[in-house]
């Protein structure tokens, strides 16, 4: 493939096409687009981020990830519909202009590289990584667990069998690593959607603890208008609230950390739907799911500007 005119927005795709597809992006709209490799992961596989930007220096940004969870497909093909999105819509609604125009993007579209091939190859339901240690029989760390915010707390666990193991330590997995160092040294993240699939929910910190964090009633307020927004699109209700109250306990997870980094607007999402394909979500739901969900993002993306 020579360009990105020829891909299907409607699809699922490999991690192939999906790094083929990105370098035919940024190649075309070059003039905001350019493609960072911020580490590899374990296997040795490139960790790729697509930055937006539409000039200036270390400006006020944004972080989207999608994939952590490599069985989550619904979330890589949401990334790549809301990158294309971007471009297209910058310079027409006036709301990403506005946004564009002062603050950066940056999207991490296949967030666990390793496990994505393996869901493609051999396990269509797999969800960790795929490290493995001396001594260690069972394979992968859950990268929703890996965090240093509340590592080894209730809702993870120490078995390396386990769905929600931790890892031996906060940030021993190179997947979190990357991110972590890079968006240290940026430093200048306002806010942080780390995006899931599914249960349609929009929730914020904490994971690891029940105790409210000090804008909660802002977060709350916030995801309360971008559900609304989303569900002007197609009608789907999700349930907003704190990640402990409305889901349940986890600990060493992404936005906790965010948040206990420094930044105030950390999110997650639990796209479509609601149980009944669960993970195996049909390709006709692709564009559905990633058009309200733009909705949403950019409620939080305004506010975030606006703040
Ligand atoms: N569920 C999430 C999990 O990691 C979650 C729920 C999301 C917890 C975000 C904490 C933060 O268990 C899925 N579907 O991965
Ligand atoms: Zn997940």
């Amino acid at each position: 493939e020579r360009s990105t005119s020829s891909f299907s927005y409607s699809s699922y795709h490999t991690l192939e096409e999906i790094y083929s597809w990105m370098d035919n992006f940024v190649t075309e709209y070059s003039d905001i687009v350019s493609k960072i490799r911020i580490g590899h992961s374990f296997e040795n596989r490139s960790i790729l981020v697509l930055k937006f930007s539409t000039g200036g220096s270390q400006r006020r940004a944004i972080w989207i990830d999608t994939g952590i969870h490599s069985r989550e497909w619904i979330t890589h093909a949401t990334g790549i519909w809301t990158a294309k999105k971007i471009v297209s819509e910058y310079g027409k609604d006036s709301t990403l202009t506005n946004i564009l125009d002062a603050m950066d993007i940056f999207m991490e579209i296949v967030t666990n590289p390793d496990g994505f091939a393996f869901t493609h190859s051999m396990n269509r339901l797999w969800r960790k990584n795929k490290s493995t240690r001396p001594g260690i029989f069972c394979i992968g760390v859950d990268l929703n667990r890996n965090w240093k915010s509340g590592f080894g707390g209730n809702g993870s666990n120490d078995n390396p069998c386990s769905e929600t193991y931790r890892g031996p330590s906060p940030q021993s997995e190179p997947e979190v690593a990357a991110i972590v160092d890079f968006i240290t040294a940026h430093g200048n993240i306002k806010a942080l959607i780390s995006i899931h699939s599914y249960s349609q929910m929009l929730m914020y910190p904490y994971g690891h603890s029940l105790e409210p964090v000090p804008n909660q009633k802002e977060l709350y307020s916030l995801a309360k208008d971008a559900a609304q927004a989303l569900y002007e699109v197609h009608g789907i209700e999700y349930i907003c609230g704190s990640i402990s109250s409305t889901l349940y306990v986890a600990s060493g997870i992404t936005v906790d950390w965010a948040y206990d980094s420094g930044i105030k607007y950390s999110f997650t999402f639990e796209l479509r739907d609601t149980g009944r394909y669960g993970f195996l979500l049909p390709a006709s739901q692709i564009v559905p799911t990633a058009h309200e969900t733009w909705l949403a993002l950019r409620a939080i993306m305004q506010h975030t500007l606006n703040h």
